[in-house]
């Protein structure tokens, strides 16, 4: 009996020990599992940060994943999701030829919106250009930047509603059919800044970390920020027009504000500062930007009229004038354009050297302000061909560029600024930020040259109406509101930028404030002139 119960009592020890181990493993490996499962989440979240999702979305992602089956299944979820937004496009060769020593190849884009709304603001990047020219392209404007092509909207492909497809295409050529044949894996789309996917799931070639990075965005992350990106950036009523947009630049047709989002200058243009001086003061500026709603003020200084800067006037005074505007349009935090009003001259290349001087001289002193625009001819005419004004811009823009890198220049057109159609057949190449102007009086220029701005819009144009009125050309008689209206709808659409004609109390219909009043700030409604109050209105709009 003795020895029976000896055996039990070793047999209840053994098993109790093989028990004990049998835990210890248990939980060794639970452990394991655990950590295993830690790992995935973590790596989870970092996929959902850098998708820039809010933090709602990285506690669901990992809550989701309690088990380490559901944390694997959760993870080949997302990289299904990222796989179908990434195969949501394809960039694919139609046609390829060779012609003398090059090969030309046609690729066609398409994209389906099934994100189940509108889509806006598309662009697609193809990175891995440098030895490709590109030789045709439609519905879609293009540029070539540090060895990238850009493809972004024409006006009627600006938004893809849901179901909806976005098609463009391009030929390209290049020294041969290798360079030509990276392209489709090196492209990719965003809406709104954000990535949308790229061509396939193929081994791709980008050189830029960036753009590997943003491929990982999720679906959710996207439609997050598609949605986000859709508003424009807010104004907020206490802060001044530059602290709320900043530094301006041109992408594509239209101006853009330091978040990107397309930007339109309204303000107004002094008359020319050697007459009407007095105008160029804080206190009009502040009544033009609290009391109006104008962001912009245009400094006209003449160059060959009398008093001109080149024709006899005092420069020293004209330049302490420009800076007197600039100093308070800055200290206003409004944008403020410096104009070599030339007229008289007929061509800018009568004073190119005097030019140059100047541009030299303003684009030192206000290199460091990010609110100057540069108008480099106000309005060649007298037959000036758009070969001389682009001439005298490809002297004068680098002059300019040398202190001051990307601030934006605006420049005139052949026939008093009207000839943008002209300057959109040979624009000017090599540089970033560069626009074109147009300039109306709505009782003379009429849908003739409303239909040229449209034509150089379309071939990707930027334009800036940095001159206008709703008289006519003279500066004087009768108001075309109706024409003038047609004007203003068509700059809104097209969300171009504009300064009126003039500030000065001139007895002319152009001058925005009444010839009866001498105030030179703090207008009231009785101090304006017709013209001036029906700016105002346009500012509303
Ligand atoms: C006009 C002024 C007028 C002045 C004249 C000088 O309104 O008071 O005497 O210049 O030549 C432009 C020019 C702009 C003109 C304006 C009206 O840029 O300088 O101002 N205009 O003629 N282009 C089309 C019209």
């Amino acid at each position: 009996m003795e020895q029976g119960k000896k055996k039990i009592y070793i047999g209840i020890i053994a098993a109790l020990f093989i028990l004990i181990i049998g835990l210890v493993i248990g939980i060794v490996a639970g452990g394991k599992d655990k950590k295993s499962e830690d790992t995935t989440a973590v790596a989870s979240s970092e996929v959902t940060e850098n998708a820039s999702t809010e933090e709602k979305t990285v506690e669901e992602t990992s809550t989701a994943q309690t088990t380490t089956e559901a944390t694997s299944e959760s993870a080949s979820e997302k990289k299904e999701e990222n796989a179908s937004v990434k195969a949501d496009f394809s960039l694919a060769t139609n046609n390829g030829w060779e012609s003398g020593s090059d090969y030309f190849c046609q690729y066609d884009f398409v994209y389906e919106n099934k994100q189940g709304k509108t889509l806006s603001n598309w662009q697609v990047v193809i990175s891995g250009c440098e030895k490709v020219e590109l030789s045709q392209n439609w519905n879609c404007e293009v540029e070539k930047k540090d060895g990238k092509l850009i493809f972004t909207p024409v006006e009627y492909n600006q938004k893809i509603e849901n179901s909806q497809k976005l098609e463009f295409g391009f030929i390209v050529s290049a020294s041969s059919k290798e360079e030509t044949d990276k392209l489709a894996k090196n492209a990719t789309l965003t809406f709104d800044g954000e990535t949308a996917g790229t061509n396939t799931s193929e081994e791709k070639n980008n050189t830029e970390a960036t753009e590997e990075k943003t491929e990982e965005k999720t679906e959710q992350a996207t439609e997050k920020s598609t949605e986000e990106n859709k508003s424009e950036t807010k104004e907020d009523s206490s802060k001044t027009p530059f602290e709320n947009h900043g530094k301006l630049t041109v992408k594509g047709t239209d101006i853009v504000d330091k978040d990107g989002n397309k930007f339109q200058l309204k303000g107004v243009s002094t008359h020319g500062i050697a007459w009407f001086p007095e105008y160029v003061n804080k206190d009009a500026f502040k009544t033009i930007r609290d009391e109006w709603g104008g962001n912009l003020i245009r400094l006209a200084m003449y160059t060959d009229e009398n008093g001109g800067y080149c024709s006899g006037g005092n420069k020293k005074n004209l330049k302490s004038t420009v800076d007197k505007g600039v100093t308070a349009a800055t200290e206003l935090g409004m944008y403020v354009i410096i104009d070599w009003h030339i007229l008289h001259d007929l061509t800018p290349l009568k004073y190119q050297s005097e030019a140059e001087e100047f541009f030299a001289e303003m684009s030192l002193k206000y290199k460091d302000y990010d609110n100057i625009i540069y108008e480099i001819c106000n309005e060649p005419n007298g037959g000036t061909s758009w070969a001389d004004v682009k001439k005298y811009a490809e002297a004068i823009i680098p002059i300019i560029r040398k202190n001051d890198p990307d601030a934006i220049i605006v420049v005139g057109t052949p026939t008093w600024s009207q000839d943008v159609d002209k300057a959109a057949e040979n624009p000017i190449t090599g540089y970033d930020n560069i626009m074109y102007t147009v300039h109306f009086y709505a009782a003379t220029h009429k849908d003739d040259i409303r239909n040229k701005l449209k034509k150089a819009r379309e071939k990707g144009l930027a334009i800036f109406v940095t001159e206008f009125s709703i008289c006519d050309a003279s500066g004087n008689g009768a108001l075309d509101k109706n024409e003038a209206g047609k004007w203003m709808d068509m700059l809104n659409e097209y969300n171009i930028s504009y300064a009126g004609w003039s500030l000065c109390n001139k007895d002319e219909s152009s001058a925005l404030i009444s010839s009866g009043s001498s105030k030179k700030s703090g207008w009231s409604d009785g101090d304006l002139s017709e013209a001036g109050k029906w700016l105002i209105e346009q500012f509303k709009k």
